[in-house]
């Protein structure tokens, strides 16, 4: 599994976008609303991987509870892999807990898929693929 973007959780994007194009010398290569995880995002490049910025747009959204909790920061680390049903139930059968019954769309065109942090060290993980149209 390649390492495909970090996650960041932030309050505002007005002001985090400006922030992290200054840190990494370059905007942002897309901006979208994601709408089943009912997020605004941001993804800047950095090297072959990706930071994604994540905006609260409910206070329903998981973004929220967690900026609630625990504050701005590190959210997810996300893996991209080639085949995503393959790759649930492999990691299902070695014991990492699903967070969902079937992967989502996610940004970027890509499906997404999370396992809970308990059953990983803490960290909350996301696996992708790229949706082949
Ligand atoms: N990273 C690490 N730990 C996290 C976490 C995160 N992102 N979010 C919550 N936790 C911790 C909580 O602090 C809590 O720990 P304690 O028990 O020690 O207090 C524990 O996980 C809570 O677990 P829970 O009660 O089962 O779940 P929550 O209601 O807090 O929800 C989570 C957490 C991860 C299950 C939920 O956010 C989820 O299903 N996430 C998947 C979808 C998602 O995160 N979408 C946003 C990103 C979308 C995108 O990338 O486009």
């Amino acid at each position: 599994m390649k390492l495909d973007h970090i996650g960041i959780a932030v309050k505002d994007l007005t002001k985090s976008n400006p922030l992290f194009t200054k840190l990494l010398g370059k905007e942002p290569f897309n901006q979208e609303f994601v709408a089943g995880q009912q997020v605004n995002v941001s993804f800047f490049k950095s090297g072959e991987s990706k930071l994604e910025l994540l905006e609260s747009t409910s206070p329903e959204s998981a973004i929220a509870k967690f900026l609630d909790k625990k504050g701005e920061g590190i959210h997810h680390a996300a893996f991209l892999v080639e085949d995503i049903y393959q790759e649930i139930e492999r990691l299902k059968g070695e014991g990492f807990e699903p967070l969902m019954d079937a992967p989502r769309p996610g940004a970027n065109h890509k499906l997404v898929f999370f396992f809970h942090p308990k059953s990983t060290n803490g960290v909350l993980v996301e696996i992708c693929q790229e949706i082949k149209d």
